[in-house]
């Protein structure tokens, strides 16, 4: 059997109980199934890929707070350290119910080559917890984040393990889980980004995810003959990614006429009116059908069913396996010719196979989604500087980083006689970075 068979049977047995995990690693090593025939004796005998897939350290602990009528919780705690050969372990914090040790494996995992595709010096790690944030007071917030970073923080720090936000983890959360780590480790450093103004945050981070994905997807497009100007684009969540990607589309020209939550979505004929959406989402932390109420002419469908909008572009922005093989169907009988990312994983391998199939054009989150962590790690080199960049030299830097993964990763698909396959050019750039900084660091 090839190395590549081998390892994806080692991979559904060991780990037969995290479907994600199992995905995230189907999907990259079916890929690199070029480069690593090309390699095979030395890979084989290195255990290279069995390194790759087996993290360098998984933590999972318990995390106790005390709600507002003095019941005690208990939660699970996760940090993965998934692959340190490029830089220290970097990576979010997703606090959803749906947390488990095989999303935080999947997320590292992934995060390991969009880490490497940014071109800084950043390992891969992911972490988290099954804690639901929905309805909770700002005090238990606060209480779940002490309690959280409490444990978490003997095992990161500026230069070992750099957390930040992610799904369920924002401005709010990342401010409480500094303020512990501060108050415990008695050291003012860059150990988490993302991270307000006023204590060491970079400006534009917020918005780097969102205005990462519409760069990456404007270079795309021209780079295909086409213009985002004008297009009409379905973009899917209303959190921290699709609400800026919602920003920029407008910006550049094009129009946004979607975005969904936990438990439905809006179609809105005018456009998606970004001010309305931060006030229901980051203000208010309230359901869309609160939109819905401020906007007249939009219209709130319960449920499932974004991708059913016709469309140009589709943005899927919420979260994993949220674009299935039969949305996948609807998006092509309706003229979509592009879908990007800007969420991890969001499309299932079956929807990815019928895109790329039909001729859409399909870019991995780890790709088209980079642009958050890569200011993440401006936000770094900030700290150690101890200086702050304007708005604009981090907002230029971002473009640059968007249309230089691009490239890198077209050009690493036409290498590979893979002309247009972004999955393969984006998981082979990815790996051959960390392929040789493991290489060389020798069998650790
Ligand atoms: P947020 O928590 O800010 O927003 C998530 C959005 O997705 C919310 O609108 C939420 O709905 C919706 N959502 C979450 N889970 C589900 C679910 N199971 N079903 C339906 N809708 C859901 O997170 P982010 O915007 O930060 O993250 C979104 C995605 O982007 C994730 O995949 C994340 O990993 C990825 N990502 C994030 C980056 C970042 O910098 N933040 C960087 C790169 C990728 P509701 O409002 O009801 O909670
Ligand atoms: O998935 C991601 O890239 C993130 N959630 C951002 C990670 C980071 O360290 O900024």
């Amino acid at each position: 059997m090839s190395y590549v068979n081998d390892i994806l049977a080692q991979i559904a047995e060991k780990n037969a109980s995290e479907p994600e995990f199992i995905q995230a690693v189907t999907e990259v090593l079916e890929s690199l199934r070029p480069v690593i025939e090309r390699n095979e004796e030395a890979y084989r005998r290195d255990a290279l890929l069995e390194r790759l897939t087996t993290p360098e350290r998984c933590l999972l602990f318990r995390v106790p707070w005390v709600d507002d009528q003095g019941q005690v919780h208990v939660n699970n705690g996760y940090r993965v350290q998934f692959n340190s050969a490029i830089g220290p372990y970097k990576g979010g914090l997703r606090f959803h119910p749906s947390v488990n040790l095989s999303v935080i494996k999947f997320l590292g995992f992934e995060q390991t080559f969009k880490n490497s595709l940014t071109g800084l010096p950043i390992g891969g790690g992911k972490g988290g917890s099954d804690f639901d944030p929905k309805g909770k007071s700002d005090r238990e917030i606060m209480a779940f984040c002490q309690s959280f970073m409490t444990e978490l923080q003997k095992y990161i720090g500026a230069n070992t393990d750099v957390p930040a936000g992610d799904i369920g983890v924002g401005a709010r959360e990342i401010g409480y889980l500094y303020g512990q780590y501060k108050r415990i480790r008695d050291v003012y450093e860059g150990v988490l980004t993302g991270k307000g103004l006023s204590y060491g945050g970079s400006l534009a981070r917020k918005q780097a995810t969102g205005y990462g994905l519409l760069y990456f997807t404007q270079e795309l497009l021209r780079c295909n003959g086409k213009a985002l100007e004008g297009k009409i684009l379905a973009v899917s969540g209303a959190g921290n990614v699709a609400t800026y990607a919602i920003e920029k589309a407008w910006q550049l020209g094009a129009k946004p006429v979607t975005c969904s939550d936990s438990t439905g979505w809006i179609y809105d004929p005018d456009g998606i009116d970004v001010e309305t959406l931060k006030q229901v989402k980051e203000v208010k932390r309230a359901r869309l059908t609160e939109y819905a109420k401020a906007r007249p002419n939009a219209v709130y469908h319960e449920g499932k069913g974004v991708w059913s909008t016709p469309c140009d572009v589709a943005l899927p922005c919420a979260t994993q396996n949220e674009l299935h093989l039969e949305d996948a169907k609807m998006l092509a009988a309706n003229g979509c010719f592009a879908v990007c990312e800007g969420a991890n994983m969001p499309t299932t391998l079956e929807a990815t196979k019928y895109l790329q199939e039909h001729g859409i054009l399909f870019c991995p989150g780890k790709a088209a989604n980079a642009g958050g962590v890569a200011t993440s790690a401006l936000e770094m080199t900030q700290n150690s500087e101890r200086l702050s960049w304007t708005f604009e030299e981090v907002d230029q830097k971002l473009q640059g980083i968007m249309v230089n993964i691009f490239h890198n990763v077209d050009d690493a698909a036409k290498e590979y006689g893979m002309a247009g396959n972004y999955v393969a050019g984006a998981n082979i750039a990815g790996f051959l970075k960390v392929v040789d900084a493991m290489t060389a660091q020798g069998i650790v």
